[in-house]
């Protein structure tokens, strides 16, 4: 890095030094400059996909696989829009990525016709980005760009969210200022700092009250993950011998077959023996937890107050009291470092799977696709396994990766369209193989992404859950066909698209399938025939309870009679 350089290999420099390897991006007239400074030969690998939202996506799954910033490039308007709702989920699911768009330059600004892909004024798209990203800039300024563009990055991480940068098409040669700060910097990045004399405080207050207490348990979510405080936590469980559960969107962040993991909680939908527990309990140490419906199974937190400690967003709510500019990662760390009581509660762990019938022959039931997902996981190491919105997010939850391994969801967010690219993703910062659990409807969003995993080198194994349409609405509306989608010949188009796909109508088929995809050195497609009204246990339960949630209130409803 050097004190004047040309803003592209400014960007350059300074992502190699923050340890970028890869940019996921499509190219357009207005980025192209950008595009191509970016994606210089033997610079940091570019990896394009065949839509914007894929490519959002993989950014994002890149980021929560490796734990590390996701970066995307994409052009102005056209592009930088699609992207929107990927990066609204890396936004409201706290995950770290850093999305650069091209734009117009100051020349062609100045000619007073709009230009294309503009949609309201050139500064709209970047006011459309203040709303989901962390912090923005639009580099038009030599002297404070490289600067702008690190307070972005410095935020990014410190926040856990996305940040955006616009970059207009005459800036990238321009000659930029770099600060003795950057040129000096090592490239690390870090969180922000914790008031230690809360974080002390608030340890000794919860170690306090879980030493009195006779049946505690703790929720670990997805900020354990974020913050990377995933062994201190197992070592703090293990110190305090009582159960863990994680919510929906922080499942992964607790290993599911350590002893003292019982599965995951959500609300009063959860497996009976967690809800039994639950309910017991004296003592709930929420760690990481954010306050979502989708964690609480449909309901507002029924959350025992007086009993509860909850650290989430830089906060630690201790019963009715809250201390502020506590991290999680810190208040972990100094309850670890805390006196407690050790607990010896023998924990089972619970799903939702137990009566689900193992019969060989039949046309497959979902159940039985998430027990030979467990079995194939349980003899199978280097896999991940990374799910879509829709019947899949739920019966997900019943899904138990072993192994310490990676286990990837929009859980909150809830946006199809988000597994196969986020797979891709996935695969190429970490390494592991993903097993995508994914319903036809989410597959025919972005799943054709899969088509670029011969060139890429990766072999994700999709498993598509085919009941013909957006099967999860089916208990709970009238017009049923208004749900129905068309039959793609999935199998066929992944031997077309290079890959290797398969049919399968019974158990017996898919243990076989999944064992010659095992083999199979490509990406594999097996296309899993099921009966249209068939859904995991726990969909059942929660689009039950949603669609309960979505009638007026009682008084509305009398009054309008
Ligand atoms: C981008 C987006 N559009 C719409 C929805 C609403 N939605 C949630 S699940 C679902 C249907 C899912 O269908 P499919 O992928 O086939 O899964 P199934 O439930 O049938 O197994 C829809 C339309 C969403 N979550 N995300
Ligand atoms: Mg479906």
């Amino acid at each position: 890095m050097k004190r004047h350089m040309a803003l592209g290999d400014f960007l350059v420099a300074y992502l190699r030094k923050l340890g970028v390897d890869h940019i996921f991006g499509i190219p357009g007239d207005l980025a192209l400059k950008l595009f191509f400074a970016l994606g210089r030969k033997h610079g940091i690998k570019i990896i394009t996909l065949s839509h914007e939202p894929g490519v959002g996506f993989a950014a994002d799954g890149y980021a929560r696989a490796t734990g590390k910033i996701g970066v995307a490039c994409v052009t102005y308007g056209a592009g930088g829009h699609n992207m929107v709702n990927p990066v609204a989920g890396s936004f409201s699911e706290r995950v770290p990525i850093l999305i650069f768009s091209g734009g117009p330059g100051e020349e062609e600004r100045k000619l007073g016709t709009l230009i294309h892909h503009q949609a309201r004024e050139i500064e709209s798209q970047h006011r459309i980005f203040q709303e989901v990203t962390c912090a923005s800039r639009v580099l038009t300024d030599p002297r404070t760009a490289a600067r702008e563009l690190h307070e972005v990055v410095k935020a990014i991480w410190a926040e856990q969210r996305p940040g955006y940068i616009e970059i207009h098409r005459d800036m990238v040669d321009q000659i930029v200022e770099v600060p003795d700060e950057l040129i000096e910097w090592d490239g690390h990045l870090h969180l922000h700092e914790s008031d230690a004399r809360k974080v002390e405080e608030a340890a000794r207050e919860t170690a306090a009250m879980f030493n009195r207490s006779r049946h505690p348990v703790m929720i670990a979510g997805i900020e354990i993950h974020r913050y990377k405080v995933s062994h201190e936590l197992i070592a703090l469980a293990e110190k305090m011998g009582a159960p863990v559960f994680t919510t929906v969107l922080g499942k992964g962040a607790f290993p599911m077959d350590h002893p003292l993991y019982m599965g995951v909680h959500i609300g009063p939908i959860s497996p009976p023996p967690i809800v039994t527990r639950m309910d017991k309990s004296d003592f709930v140490l929420n760690l990481g937890c954010l306050k979502t419906d989708m964690n609480f199974g449909n309901r507002p937190p029924r959350v025992i107050q007086g009993r509860t400690v909850w650290a989430v967003d830089r906060k630690v709510d201790v019963k009715y009291h809250t201390y502020t500019e506590v991290g999680v990662r810190d208040f972990v760390r100094a309850l670890l470092k805390s006196d407690l009581k050790h607990h010896r509660e023998k924990v089972t762990y619970a799903d939702n799977l137990r009566d689900v019938s193992a019969a060989e022959n039949h046309q497959i039931r979902v159940g039985q696709i998430l027990l030979a997902v467990n079995e194939f996981l349980a003899e199978h190491r280097r896999y991940m396994v990374v799910t879509e919105s829709g019947d899949m997010l739920f019966g997900g939850l019943d899904v138990r990766v072993p192994h310490h391994s990676t286990y990837l969801a929009q859980g909150f967010y809830a946006s199809m369209g988000f597994a196969v690219p986020a797979a891709i993703g996935a695969q190429i910062g970490c390494g592991l193989r993903p097993l995508i659990l994914c319903g036809d409807g989410g597959f025919q969003m972005t799943g054709p992404e899969i088509s670029h995993a011969p060139v890429l080198g990766l072999n994700p194994i999709v498993l598509l859950i085919n009941n013909g349409g957006w099967g999860i609405f089916r208990p709970v509306v009238e017009r049923r066909e208004l749900l129905d989608i068309p039959p793609w010949p999935y199998a066929k188009l992944g031997r077309d698209w290079g890959g290797g796909g398969f049919e399968v109508q019974t158990l017996s088929q898919l243990r076989r399938a999944l064992s010659a995809a095992d083999k199979f050195d490509g990406f594999v497609i097996i296309d899993i025939k099921v009966e249209r009204d068939d859904l995991s246990p726990v969909t059942v339960k929660y689009i039950k309870a949603a669609a309960k949630r979505s009638q007026a209130p009682r008084a509305a409803r009398s009054s309008a009679r």
